[in-house]
């Protein structure tokens, strides 16, 4: 393909033939310069350097993909490739993923630039990519088979189309799709609004820090590095980026800046996203900004399977604020499932007994599963991350999977994504344990008036059969 028919490939609609067309060798030697990230850290912004000015997102333990401009079109280079994920510190996890990393890298543009993706398949199977949510040309929405080939293994295809529409996108294969998603393959797409003065768009408003990630889970037996991929549901690593607590990031905010959040989900299940100490409101959903009068108040968001939501909210509570999936078994690593309630089982004798056949045996949940978080240091099969891991400033923080903090604080620099540290929190503002008498404590059962009242209901007949009680 020359670079004249691309051009007018561009400024044709859809109805193309040459939806995505493998490259021959000679374009692959004009390919953009491979960006490719072998760290989990949160990168810094990335600033543009071309085209116009946006402020950029901070993607959760990612990174932003660079570009190249090429006669007025943003080229980005994705790899498809096999890669190596720490998910938690002392867990990695072999997935795939693209450029280094999963999820991939995020893609940055403004709304109405024209793109070029090439992707590259360094996978050992055949691949696709669809760009979820955006209005493009039919030929290029990536779903293998129906409006593309497949990218066969070695091979690079080319999409182009023009980003119309600002908004919160993301991206995965749509081959093998089971597969793919469940080894990692995603990543997260931004398209910033094009502002044409310098007021502002009606629904899209400036903030001081955007954070984005995508929620997705793993199937990974404890000691084992390869997810199973044959899992439908019962996933027991729940992870935002393919990381999990303690291994996420916080979202540092100083006081009073607006902070927006955007989440995509890509696990097999929803998640209610759950921010403590501050109101939020749903400002963007897939089909792009919500009308201003349209939000209300939350303070837990639902985000269902192929959906995307944005929140903000203005970080006016100094402190250090979970941010959590409210599906109490999302906040576990590693966790078995099927396990009986040992709760007030005492179980001295019989643990005795079980270690005269298997040294070191250790009974589990008799006082609750709190204890966990305390076994940090135990032996577990390698390569396991602790099922709640976290060491907070008062002990034990015992949380796992879809956790993090949102860090506010007032003296927290503008522009600076260090984590500063626990919250101090000034002398009288904390719980505290009571060393006096008892208060007399209430009971309500006792005299409970309703306790006296006989209560008659008929139900409705069922069938014939006299159903009153
Ligand atoms: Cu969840």
């Amino acid at each position: 393909m020359t670079a004249a028919n691309r051009r007018g490939f561009l400024l044709r609609s859809a109805g193309v033939t040459l939806a995505a067309t493998a490259v021959s060798r000679a374009a692959l030697a004009g390919l953009p310069e491979l960006a490719s990230h072998d760290s989990a850290d949160t990168a810094p912004p990335l600033a543009p350097a071309s085209g116009p000015h946006y402020n950029p997102v901070v993607t959760l333990n990612g990174w932003t993909l660079p570009w190249r401009m090429n006669g007025g079109v943003k080229e980005f280079h994705l790899v498809a490739e096999p890669v190596v994920r720490e998910m938690a510190p002392g867990f990695t996890a072999h997935l795939w993923g693209y450029n280094g990393q999963s999820p991939g890298p995020t893609i940055e543009v403004v709304e109405g630039d024209k793109v070029r993706l090439f992707v590259t398949n360094r996978l050992p199977e055949r691949t696709g990519m669809h760009w979820h949510g955006q209005r493009l040309p039919n030929g290029m929405d990536g779903v293998t088979g129906l409006t593309q080939a497949a990218i066969e293994p070695g091979k690079t295809f080319v999409y182009e189309f023009v980003a119309r529409r600002p908004g919160t996108f993301m991206y995965h294969p749509h081959a093998d799709e089971m597969v793919q998603m469940a080894m990692g393959m995603m990543g997260f797409w931004v398209t910033h609004p094009r502002l044409h003065d310098s007021s502002p768009h009606p629904a899209i408003a400036q903030v001081d820090r955007d954070y984005v990630f995508l929620l997705n889970s793993y199937d990974v037996t404890p000691g084992a590095s390869v997810p199973k991929t044959s899992t439908m549901t019962d996933f027991n690593l729940w992870s935002w980026n393919s990381r999990i607590f303690p291994g996420i990031a916080p979202l540092v905010a100083r006081q009073h800046e607006r902070v927006r959040i955007r989440v995509g989900n890509l696990s097999m299940t929803n998640h209610p996203i759950h921010l403590h100490g501050h109101e939020m409101q749903v400002t963007g959903t897939d089909g792009g900004p919500t009308p201003p009068a349209s939000r209300w108040p939350e303070v837990t968001v639902d985000i269902a399977v192929g959906q995307m939501r944005q929140m903000e909210f203005v970080a006016d509570a100094e402190g250090d604020w979970s941010l959590h999936c409210h599906k109490a078994h999302h906040t576990m690593n590693a966790m078995g499932h099927d396990l009986p309630n040992m709760i007030g089982v005492d179980q001295r004798d019989v643990v005795d007994r079980i270690r005269a056949l298997v040294p070191g045996y250790m009974a589990m949940g008799g006082n609750g599963m709190g204890d966990m978080s305390g076994m940090a240091m135990m032996p577990r099969p390698p390569n396991t991350a602790p099922m709640m891991g976290g060491d907070g400033p008062f002990g034990s923080l015992e949380m796992g999977g879809m956790f993090s903090v949102v860090k506010v604080r007032r003296d927290q620099p503008a522009g600076d994504y260090r984590d500063p540290g626990w919250f101090q929190h000034p002398p009288g503002t904390s719980a505290y344990e009571w060393t006096g008498e008892p208060p007399p404590a209430a009971s309500h059962a006792a005299h409970n008036p309703v306790n006296d009242v006989e209560v008659h209901a008929k139900k409705p007949d069922m069938g014939g059969m006299p159903m009153e009680h």
